[in-house]
Protein backbone atom coordinates (compact mmCIF):
# COMPACT_ATOMS: atom_id res chain seq x y z
CA UNK A 1 0.00 0.00 0.00
CA UNK A 2 1.36 3.55 -0.91
CA UNK A 3 0.73 6.31 1.72
CA UNK A 4 1.48 9.56 1.53
CA UNK A 5 2.81 11.41 3.62
CA UNK A 6 1.05 13.43 6.43
CA UNK A 7 1.29 17.24 5.79
CA UNK A 8 2.08 19.16 8.56
CA UNK A 9 2.02 23.10 7.88
CA UNK A 10 4.97 24.18 8.64
CA UNK A 11 4.65 27.83 10.32
CA UNK A 12 7.18 29.13 8.12
CA UNK A 13 4.69 28.09 4.44
CA UNK A 14 1.69 29.64 6.65
CA UNK A 15 2.60 33.04 6.94
CA UNK A 16 5.77 32.64 3.91
CA UNK A 17 3.87 36.12 2.23
CA UNK A 18 4.64 37.90 5.37
CA UNK A 19 8.23 36.32 6.23
CA UNK A 20 11.58 36.58 4.82
CA UNK A 21 11.68 33.48 2.71
CA UNK A 22 11.15 32.30 -1.00
CA UNK A 23 10.54 29.11 -2.52
CA UNK A 24 13.87 28.11 -2.27
CA UNK A 25 14.47 27.98 1.45
CA UNK A 26 14.70 24.72 3.10
CA UNK A 27 11.92 24.40 5.65
CA UNK A 28 13.18 23.31 9.23
CA UNK A 29 10.06 22.73 11.08
CA UNK A 30 9.24 20.34 13.86
CA UNK A 31 5.75 21.52 14.10
CA UNK A 32 5.55 24.67 15.84
CA UNK A 33 2.93 27.53 16.32
CA UNK A 34 -0.84 27.27 15.72
CA UNK A 35 -0.63 27.23 19.85
CA UNK A 36 -3.83 27.45 21.69
CA UNK A 37 -5.82 30.53 23.00
CA UNK A 38 -8.20 29.42 26.02
CA UNK A 39 -10.60 31.52 27.33
CA UNK A 40 -9.88 31.61 31.44
CA UNK A 41 -12.78 30.26 32.96
CA UNK A 42 -13.09 31.83 36.97
CA UNK A 43 -10.36 33.85 37.14
CA UNK A 44 -11.64 37.22 36.40
CA UNK A 45 -14.65 36.70 38.66
CA UNK A 46 -11.97 35.53 41.22
CA UNK A 47 -9.87 38.67 40.98
CA UNK A 48 -12.78 40.72 41.15
CA UNK A 49 -13.17 41.48 36.98
CA UNK A 50 -16.12 39.72 36.13
CA UNK A 51 -16.36 41.63 33.42
CA UNK A 52 -12.80 41.25 31.51
CA UNK A 53 -12.44 38.99 28.86
CA UNK A 54 -9.24 37.24 29.59
CA UNK A 55 -7.14 34.42 26.91
CA UNK A 56 -4.27 32.84 27.42
CA UNK A 57 -1.52 31.90 24.33
CA UNK A 58 -0.38 28.62 25.35
CA UNK A 59 2.96 29.31 24.23
CA UNK A 60 4.38 26.17 26.05
CA UNK A 61 2.44 23.69 23.45
CA UNK A 62 5.08 24.23 21.31
CA UNK A 63 7.53 21.71 19.98
CA UNK A 64 10.59 22.14 22.69
CA UNK A 65 7.88 23.70 24.92
CA UNK A 66 8.32 27.25 24.60
CA UNK A 67 7.78 30.44 22.12
CA UNK A 68 11.09 30.20 20.62
CA UNK A 69 10.57 27.71 18.57
CA UNK A 70 8.68 30.20 16.59
CA UNK A 71 11.73 32.16 15.95
CA UNK A 72 14.03 29.21 16.01
CA UNK A 73 11.87 27.41 12.58
CA UNK A 74 13.02 30.79 10.65
CA UNK A 75 16.69 31.03 11.95
CA UNK A 76 17.98 27.40 11.39
CA UNK A 77 16.19 27.36 8.37
CA UNK A 78 17.97 30.76 6.76
CA UNK A 79 21.00 29.53 8.29
CA UNK A 80 20.85 26.36 6.34
CA UNK A 81 19.66 28.25 3.31
CA UNK A 82 22.97 30.37 4.14
CA UNK A 83 24.93 27.21 4.26
CA UNK A 84 25.99 27.73 7.96
CA UNK A 85 27.78 24.18 9.43
CA UNK A 86 27.43 25.20 13.51
CA UNK A 87 24.93 27.59 15.66
CA UNK A 88 25.59 29.27 18.82
CA UNK A 89 23.70 30.94 21.35
CA UNK A 90 23.54 32.10 25.22
CA UNK A 91 20.59 30.95 26.97
CA UNK A 92 18.45 31.18 30.06
CA UNK A 93 17.62 27.99 29.03
CA UNK A 94 14.59 28.18 26.51
CA UNK A 95 16.60 29.45 23.41
CA UNK A 96 19.48 26.82 23.99
CA UNK A 97 16.53 23.73 24.30
CA UNK A 98 15.15 25.14 21.23
CA UNK A 99 18.21 26.01 19.21
CA UNK A 100 19.46 22.32 20.04
CA UNK A 101 16.02 20.78 18.32
CA UNK A 102 15.97 22.76 15.31
CA UNK A 103 19.97 22.33 14.85
CA UNK A 104 19.76 18.95 15.18
CA UNK A 105 17.16 18.38 12.89
CA UNK A 106 19.12 19.94 10.25
CA UNK A 107 21.98 18.06 10.93
CA UNK A 108 23.76 21.41 12.15
CA UNK A 109 26.19 21.34 15.42
CA UNK A 110 24.41 23.53 17.68
CA UNK A 111 26.71 25.28 21.17
CA UNK A 112 24.96 26.76 23.74
CA UNK A 113 26.29 29.09 26.96
CA UNK A 114 24.20 28.49 29.82
CA UNK A 115 24.35 30.82 33.19
CA UNK A 116 25.75 28.02 35.74
CA UNK A 117 23.00 27.21 38.47
CA UNK A 118 20.48 29.75 37.41
CA UNK A 119 18.53 27.12 34.30
CA UNK A 120 15.90 25.33 35.41
CA UNK A 121 16.19 21.35 35.52
CA UNK A 122 13.80 20.53 31.97
CA UNK A 123 15.78 22.89 29.80
CA UNK A 124 18.96 22.08 30.88
CA UNK A 125 17.77 18.41 30.21
CA UNK A 126 16.85 18.92 27.15
CA UNK A 127 20.03 20.89 25.57
CA UNK A 128 21.48 17.57 26.71
CA UNK A 129 19.26 15.33 24.77
CA UNK A 130 19.08 17.37 21.89
CA UNK A 131 22.95 16.72 21.65
CA UNK A 132 23.54 20.10 22.21
CA UNK A 133 27.50 21.47 22.85
CA UNK A 134 27.05 22.93 26.29
CA UNK A 135 28.90 24.88 28.21
CA UNK A 136 28.03 26.33 31.41
CA UNK A 137 29.59 29.63 32.36
CA UNK A 138 30.47 31.06 35.67
CA UNK A 139 28.94 34.25 35.07
CA UNK A 140 25.07 35.49 34.09
CA UNK A 141 23.30 35.63 30.92
CA UNK A 142 24.15 39.00 29.74
CA UNK A 143 27.87 37.95 30.36
CA UNK A 144 26.95 34.78 28.33
CA UNK A 145 25.46 36.80 25.46
CA UNK A 146 28.83 39.18 25.41
CA UNK A 147 30.91 35.83 24.98
CA UNK A 148 28.69 34.93 21.92
CA UNK A 149 29.08 38.06 20.16
CA UNK A 150 32.75 37.97 20.31
CA UNK A 151 32.53 33.57 19.50
CA UNK A 152 30.29 34.71 16.45
CA UNK A 153 33.01 37.52 15.47
CA UNK A 154 35.71 35.27 15.41
CA UNK A 155 34.36 31.69 14.25
CA UNK A 156 32.60 30.49 11.34
CA UNK A 157 29.41 29.90 14.14
CA UNK A 158 25.96 31.57 13.42
CA UNK A 159 24.13 32.93 16.18
CA UNK A 160 20.93 32.61 16.70
CA UNK A 161 19.87 34.59 19.60
CA UNK A 162 17.70 37.12 18.92
CA UNK A 163 19.95 39.31 17.58
CA UNK A 164 19.57 37.22 14.90
CA UNK A 165 17.24 39.46 12.32
CA UNK A 166 15.20 36.11 11.71
CA UNK A 167 14.60 35.58 15.28
CA UNK A 168 11.69 37.80 16.15
CA UNK A 169 10.71 37.60 12.26
CA UNK A 170 9.27 34.44 12.61
CA UNK A 171 8.22 35.01 16.63
CA UNK A 172 5.81 37.87 14.99
CA UNK A 173 3.25 35.11 13.89
CA UNK A 174 2.36 34.26 17.42
CA UNK A 175 0.37 37.85 16.91
CA UNK A 176 -0.80 36.64 13.89
CA UNK A 177 -2.86 33.90 15.35
CA UNK A 178 -4.22 35.81 18.37
CA UNK A 179 -5.91 38.07 15.60
CA UNK A 180 -6.68 35.06 13.50
CA UNK A 181 -8.02 33.40 17.11
CA UNK A 182 -10.22 35.88 18.17
CA UNK A 183 -11.36 37.43 14.49
CA UNK A 184 -9.93 41.23 15.69
CA UNK A 185 -7.32 42.32 17.87
CA UNK A 186 -7.14 42.24 21.93
CA UNK A 187 -7.67 45.67 23.58
CA UNK A 188 -4.78 44.48 25.67
CA UNK A 189 -1.33 42.38 25.30
CA UNK A 190 0.37 40.93 28.06
CA UNK A 191 3.50 39.62 28.10
CA UNK A 192 7.15 38.86 30.23
CA UNK A 193 9.86 40.95 29.51
CA UNK A 194 14.02 39.38 29.46
CA UNK A 195 15.70 40.29 26.68
CA UNK A 196 12.71 41.93 25.38
CA UNK A 197 12.37 40.44 22.35
CA UNK A 198 9.02 38.58 21.97
CA UNK A 199 6.98 41.78 23.34
CA UNK A 200 9.23 43.52 19.92
CA UNK A 201 7.91 40.92 17.41
CA UNK A 202 4.45 40.70 18.77
CA UNK A 203 4.36 44.37 18.20
CA UNK A 204 5.70 44.05 14.49
CA UNK A 205 2.85 41.18 14.18
CA UNK A 206 0.00 43.21 15.41
CA UNK A 207 1.19 47.00 13.55
CA UNK A 208 1.46 44.99 9.81
CA UNK A 209 -1.84 43.00 10.68
CA UNK A 210 -3.62 46.78 11.39
CA UNK A 211 -1.38 47.89 8.24
CA UNK A 212 -2.50 45.58 5.62
CA UNK A 213 -6.14 46.09 7.24
CA UNK A 214 -6.89 42.98 8.60
CA UNK A 215 -8.42 44.28 11.77
CA UNK A 216 -8.72 47.70 12.57
CA UNK A 217 -6.72 48.33 15.72
CA UNK A 218 -3.93 47.05 17.53
CA UNK A 219 -3.38 46.44 21.32
CA UNK A 220 -1.51 48.06 23.73
CA UNK A 221 1.74 46.49 24.60
CA UNK A 222 2.12 45.94 28.31
CA UNK A 223 5.36 44.55 29.61
CA UNK A 224 6.55 42.72 32.59
CA UNK A 225 10.40 42.35 33.63
CA UNK A 226 10.71 41.08 37.07
CA UNK A 227 11.80 43.58 39.76
CA UNK A 228 15.39 42.52 40.27
CA UNK A 229 15.66 42.59 36.75
CA UNK A 230 13.91 45.45 35.60
CA UNK A 231 16.35 47.13 33.30
CA UNK A 232 14.02 49.08 30.98
CA UNK A 233 11.59 49.97 34.10
CA UNK A 234 14.87 51.15 35.95
CA UNK A 235 16.34 53.09 32.68
CA UNK A 236 19.93 51.49 33.41
CA UNK A 237 21.21 47.97 32.94
CA UNK A 238 21.17 45.78 36.08
CA UNK A 239 24.97 44.56 36.69
CA UNK A 240 23.42 41.80 38.61
CA UNK A 241 19.94 40.86 37.82
CA UNK A 242 17.84 38.61 40.34
CA UNK A 243 14.49 37.08 40.41
CA UNK A 244 12.68 33.79 40.69
CA UNK A 245 11.85 33.47 37.26
CA UNK A 246 15.38 32.73 35.66
CA UNK A 247 13.89 32.48 31.84
CA UNK A 248 13.37 36.72 32.56
CA UNK A 249 16.66 37.18 35.07
CA UNK A 250 18.35 39.19 32.66
CA UNK A 251 19.98 42.52 33.21
CA UNK A 252 20.47 43.93 29.84
CA UNK A 253 17.77 43.03 27.37
CA UNK A 254 19.14 43.07 23.96
CA UNK A 255 15.64 45.08 22.36
CA UNK A 256 15.43 47.29 25.00
CA UNK A 257 14.69 50.40 22.21
CA UNK A 258 12.25 48.28 20.23
CA UNK A 259 10.47 47.07 23.18
CA UNK A 260 10.13 50.83 24.92
CA UNK A 261 9.04 51.84 21.55
CA UNK A 262 6.10 49.39 21.62
CA UNK A 263 5.05 49.88 24.80
CA UNK A 264 4.89 53.80 24.34
CA UNK A 265 3.24 53.82 20.39
CA UNK A 266 1.07 51.20 20.83
CA UNK A 267 -0.26 53.06 24.41
CA UNK A 268 0.98 50.22 26.94
CA UNK A 269 3.61 50.42 29.10
CA UNK A 270 6.68 48.43 30.47
CA UNK A 271 6.16 47.33 34.40
CA UNK A 272 7.62 45.37 36.86
CA UNK A 273 6.32 42.57 39.26
CA UNK A 274 8.14 41.34 42.06
CA UNK A 275 8.67 37.88 42.83
CA UNK A 276 5.95 37.32 45.35
CA UNK A 277 3.20 38.49 42.43
CA UNK A 278 4.78 36.04 39.34
CA UNK A 279 4.53 33.11 42.35
CA UNK A 280 1.19 34.00 42.93
CA UNK A 281 -0.23 34.16 39.50
CA UNK A 282 1.53 30.96 38.85
CA UNK A 283 -0.35 29.51 41.54
CA UNK A 284 -3.59 30.76 41.20
CA UNK A 285 -3.36 29.85 37.49
CA UNK A 286 -2.69 25.78 37.97
CA UNK A 287 -5.19 26.14 40.70
CA UNK A 288 -8.30 27.94 38.68
CA UNK A 289 -7.30 27.31 35.48
CA UNK A 290 -5.56 23.88 34.73
CA UNK A 291 -2.41 25.85 33.47
CA UNK A 292 0.91 24.60 34.09
CA UNK A 293 3.45 27.48 32.96
CA UNK A 294 7.16 28.13 33.54
CA UNK A 295 7.21 31.08 36.53
CA UNK A 296 8.64 33.48 34.10
CA UNK A 297 5.33 33.09 31.90
CA UNK A 298 3.33 33.88 34.48
CA UNK A 299 4.75 37.69 35.06
CA UNK A 300 2.20 38.46 32.30
CA UNK A 301 -0.73 37.34 34.52
CA UNK A 302 1.16 38.83 37.61
CA UNK A 303 1.53 42.40 35.45
CA UNK A 304 -2.24 42.17 34.21
CA UNK A 305 -3.66 41.79 37.77
CA UNK A 306 -1.26 44.88 39.13
CA UNK A 307 -2.51 46.80 36.15
CA UNK A 308 -6.31 45.74 36.75
CA UNK A 309 -5.70 47.18 40.28
CA UNK A 310 -3.88 50.47 38.93
CA UNK A 311 -6.66 51.37 36.16
CA UNK A 312 -4.27 51.00 33.62
CA UNK A 313 -5.90 48.34 32.06
CA UNK A 314 -9.92 48.80 31.78
CA UNK A 315 -11.73 46.28 33.59
CA UNK A 316 -14.16 45.61 30.89
CA UNK A 317 -11.90 44.78 28.17
CA UNK A 318 -10.36 41.64 26.50
CA UNK A 319 -6.82 41.29 27.33
CA UNK A 320 -4.79 38.29 26.20
CA UNK A 321 -2.08 37.02 28.55
CA UNK A 322 1.20 35.21 27.05
CA UNK A 323 2.19 32.24 28.62
CA UNK A 324 5.73 31.77 26.75
CA UNK A 325 6.78 28.63 28.11
CA UNK A 326 5.61 24.70 29.74
CA UNK A 327 5.82 24.68 33.28
CA UNK A 328 7.18 20.65 33.01
CA UNK A 329 10.38 22.25 32.22
CA UNK A 330 10.57 23.53 36.05
CA UNK A 331 9.24 20.77 37.87
CA UNK A 332 10.71 21.47 41.13
CA UNK A 333 8.97 24.89 41.48
CA UNK A 334 5.60 23.46 42.90
CA UNK A 335 6.50 21.34 45.52
CA UNK A 336 8.61 24.70 46.95
CA UNK A 337 5.48 27.10 46.59
CA UNK A 338 2.99 25.14 47.94
CA UNK A 339 2.20 23.81 51.17
CA UNK A 340 2.24 19.91 50.54
CA UNK A 341 2.33 16.71 52.64
CA UNK A 342 4.31 14.02 50.54
CA UNK A 343 4.51 12.08 53.37
CA UNK A 344 3.16 8.12 52.40
CA UNK A 345 0.24 6.80 54.16
CA UNK A 346 -0.49 2.83 55.36
CA UNK A 347 -2.22 1.24 52.29
CA UNK A 348 -5.70 0.27 53.68
CA UNK A 349 -8.76 1.56 53.44
CA UNK A 350 -9.16 3.25 56.60
CA UNK A 351 -5.98 5.04 56.70
CA UNK A 352 -6.62 6.53 53.28
CA UNK A 353 -10.55 7.88 54.28
CA UNK A 354 -9.20 9.30 57.22
CA UNK A 355 -6.57 11.40 54.95
CA UNK A 356 -8.92 12.07 52.19
CA UNK A 357 -12.07 13.36 54.57
CA UNK A 358 -14.25 10.95 53.09
C1 LIG B 1 9.55 31.36 29.33
O1 LIG B 1 15.91 31.40 26.55
O2 LIG B 1 16.01 34.80 26.95
O3 LIG B 1 11.74 39.14 26.37
O4 LIG B 1 17.63 32.71 26.59
O5 LIG B 1 12.16 31.71 28.34
O6 LIG B 1 11.88 37.76 24.30
O7 LIG B 1 13.59 37.53 26.08
C2 LIG B 1 14.17 33.40 27.39
C3 LIG B 1 13.23 34.34 27.61
C4 LIG B 1 9.74 34.95 28.63
C5 LIG B 1 11.39 36.52 27.80
N1 LIG B 1 9.30 33.73 28.99
O8 LIG B 1 11.29 36.73 26.42
C6 LIG B 1 16.41 32.52 26.69
C7 LIG B 1 15.55 33.67 27.00
C8 LIG B 1 10.10 32.67 28.91
C9 LIG B 1 11.41 32.80 28.42
C10 LIG B 1 11.01 35.14 28.16
C11 LIG B 1 11.88 34.08 28.06
P1 LIG B 1 12.18 37.85 25.74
Amino acid sequence: MHKTAPQVLSLISKYAEFLPVTLDTPIVSLGEGNTPLVEASSLPKKLGFPNLRLYFKLEGLNPTGSFKDRGMTLAISKAVEENASAVICASTGNTSASAAAFATKAGLDCFVLLPHGHVALGKVAQAIHYGARLVQIKGNFDRALQLVKEIGDKCPVTIVNSINPYRLEGQKTAAFEVIEALGEAPDYLCIPVGNAGNISAYRRGFKLFHEIGRVTSAPKMHGFEAEGSAAIVQGKPIENPETIATAIRIGNPASWKEAEAAAVDSGGKIDSVTDEEILDAYKLLGSSEGIFCEPSSAASVAGLIKHLKAGLIQADASAVCVLTGNGLKDPETPQKVNKVDLSPVEANLDALRKVMGI
